[in-house]
């Protein structure tokens, strides 16, 4: 079995019956909620808040009962892939574009759960280009700006057109290679005028599920001290 199927089957014992869950974007999740609405069909009851159209597309085929994310306080546990996870499991995520909306649910969920194959797990972030959503207004001359800082940016296409995100924004991929302060480069480019959001997700994930060959390797992040 393919290990973003494996780490995907395995996220779902986490469910638990009556549970309001967060929907991820991608490929591994796509293989997550096919077993989940398995586990819908064998009597499991959930409520879901999805992440994005493509989604809420799947999850609607699939008979998950969706609800509206401006209808709930709290999501219990989010489930999503990631691009890549570093030891302390701060990520990238954003690859399929849905980076804005994910960062939303993850915000407002309770537990979050990542599922990736082991081929995301990575000493250092940054190797995978950086998604940072932008609007489209001035999104040229902010691409100029990401220029002369050195941060290689590309506007993201799709079969040859510039890639929409569902919020109706551009994404703006940066070549970084190696990120050495990853705090640091989120609240700087958060403070360029016209950035919506980074693909930096740090501190989110609580539990990160790697398939590795026939099994999975679950991580849990470790909790810095709250002063008290
Ligand atoms: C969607 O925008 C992303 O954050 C995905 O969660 C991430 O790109 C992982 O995708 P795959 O599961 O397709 O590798």
């Amino acid at each position: 079995m393919n290990e973003k199927q494996i780490a995907a089957e395995y996220s779902i014992n986490f469910i638990e019956d009556g549970m309001l869950i967060g929907l991820g974007t991608g490929s591994t999740v796509r293989f997550m909620l096919a077993s989940l609405a398995e586990r819908v069909k064998q009597g499991l009851k959930i409520t879901a808040v999805s992440s994005s159209a493509e989604t809420t597309e799947m999850a609607r085929s699939l008979k998950i009962n969706l609800i509206d994310i401006n209808s709930v306080d709290r999501i219990d546990l989010t489930i999503d892939g990631a691009d890549e996870v570093d030891p302390e499991l701060n990520g990238i995520k954003g690859g399929g574009g849905a980076l804005l909306y994910e960062k939303v649910l993850a915000s407002i969920s309770s537990k979050n759960i990542w599922i990736v194959d082991s081929s995301k797990l990575v000493k250092k972030l940054g190797k995978f280009p950086l998604p940072v959503e932008v609007i489209p207004y001035g999104s040229k001359q902010l691409f100029d700006k990401f220029e002369k800082e050195n941060f290689n940016p590309v506007f993201r296409e799709r079969n040859g057109k510039r890639f929409i995100t569902d919020s109706k924004n551009y994404i703006i991929d940066l070549n970084l290679n190696e990120i050495d302060n990853a705090a640091g480069l989120n609240a700087s480019l958060n403070l360029f005028p016209g950035v919506v959001e980074t693909g930096l997700f740090l501190g989110i994930a609580d539990y990160v599920i790697a398939g590795k060959n026939e099994g999975c390797d679950v991580y849990e992040r470790q909790k810095k001290d709250q002063p008290k």
